[in-house]
């Protein structure tokens, strides 16, 4: 059964849900909130990270989801795999939509026209409604301190349900159908991934947790969004989610995929909780120097998007991430130094 435990204060809706961690996948609950009745493609693991959030959070949970394949796949036409109510709002307004649904519960609550329970409020966006169009309204739901509410970005690094487009989060050299590599041209998205998770945390002192995960890892990806529900107000997860579409690889390897991006160090995990930085897993032992970041080869070469990557362009993706670990001021995570 999934356990709840009480608020701080029973009946005290302002506090959130207190959701334990689960000591590793056997304390994991059976019960599903993200069933069948989706229509994304084989391996997604958007549609993954989906049920991981409700299962970790439970069944007094709403969620909103903002334009995407997370939205346009999962509710096709009287279909729908949510268990949990779920309800569509704008491209860039997954902010906005949490604070809003989290004010609106507390002052029916409030009035007596709800009986006063904690409920939690998660808005789920993608990397083109949350790190490009939706960034304004995360950061003013994060300023509103008073609301407890999850904005969880799932990331496949493109405008996906739109046919691939290239989006702020998209990684260097990348071909998607806003940049194909041509004869003249080979490369044509020349800009580094934008790095969102610590922009998020650096930018709102007040908003007490920020984490990154891989669907892939499924018990650290529960944990965190526990975790996220559990320490109030509004907090933010940025999730990397391989997409056998976009990405051109065969949907079997979907899992190992993302277990590639942690082990080249692309992909750091790691939360930041009242201002403090732990990082997580793999990465964790890449960060204390136990383990050796495999070549970002292994992960690139694995997928049709980078097929025409040569030489130099993996020499300079690898320069970079050597970089970001070698000489970041806090590596995997901050990317500029005291001049
Ligand atoms: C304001 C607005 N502009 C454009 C669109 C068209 N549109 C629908 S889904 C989508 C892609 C969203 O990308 P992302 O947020 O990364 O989610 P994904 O499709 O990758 O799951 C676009 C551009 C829209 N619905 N609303
Ligand atoms: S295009 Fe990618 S994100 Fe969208 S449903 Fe397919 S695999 Fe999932
Ligand atoms: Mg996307």
């Amino acid at each position: 059964m999934q356990e709840t435990k009480e608020p701080a204060t029973a009946g005290d809706f302002t506090s959130p849900q207190v959701l334990d961690p689960w000591t590793g996948i056997r304390k994991v609950a059976h019960e599903e909130y993200y069933t069948s009745g989706h229509r994304t493609c084989q391996g997604c693991e958007s549609a993954q990270l989906m049920r991981l959030l409700a299962k970790a959070a439970g069944p007094r949970t709403i969620v909103l989801g903002a334009t995407g394949c997370m939205y346009v796949a999962n509710t096709t036409y009287y279909t729908t795999p949510w268990v949990v109510p779920w309800m569509h709002t704008q491209l860039g307004s997954a902010g906005s939509a949490a604070t809003g649904t989290a004010a609106g519960l507390r002052a029916l609550m409030r009035k007596g026209k709800m009986e006063k329970e904690p409920i939690n409020v998660i808005a789920v966006c993608g990397d083109g409604g949350g790190a490009d169009m939706g960034l304004s309204a995360i950061s003013a739901a994060l300023q509103h301190t008073q609301y407890n509410l999850l904005i969880l970005m799932y990331d496949n690094e493109s405008y996906a349900n739109t046919d691939i487009q290239v989006s702020g989060s998209s990684p260097y050299g990348v071909n998607t159908s806003f940049s194909p590599p041509g004869k003249l041209h080979r490369i044509m998205h020349k800009q580094w991934k934008k790095n969102t998770a610590p922009m998020i945390a650096a930018g709102h002192p007040d908003c007490r947790y920020v984490a990154t995960v891989v669907s892939t890892n499924a018990v650290d990806t529960l944990n965190k969004v526990r975790r996220a529900l559990s320490i109030g107000g509004p907090t933010f997860i940025h999730s990397l989610n391989p997409c056998p579409k976009g990405w051109d690889y065969d949907p079997k390897y979907s899992h190992e995929i993302g277990e590639l991006a942690v082990e080249t160090g692309i992909w750091p995990l790691y939360e930041i909780e009242d201002r403090k930085l732990k990082m997580y897993g793999k990465s964790q032992h890449i960060a204390s120097g136990a383990v050796k970041r495999k070549p970002v080869n292994e992960y690139l070469l694995r997928q049709g998007r980078f097929a025409h990557f040569k030489e130099e362009d993996i020499a300079l993706v690898q320069a970079r991430t050597d970089e970001m670990w070698e000489q970041w001021a806090l590596p995997g995570v901050i990317a500029f130094a005291k001049a």
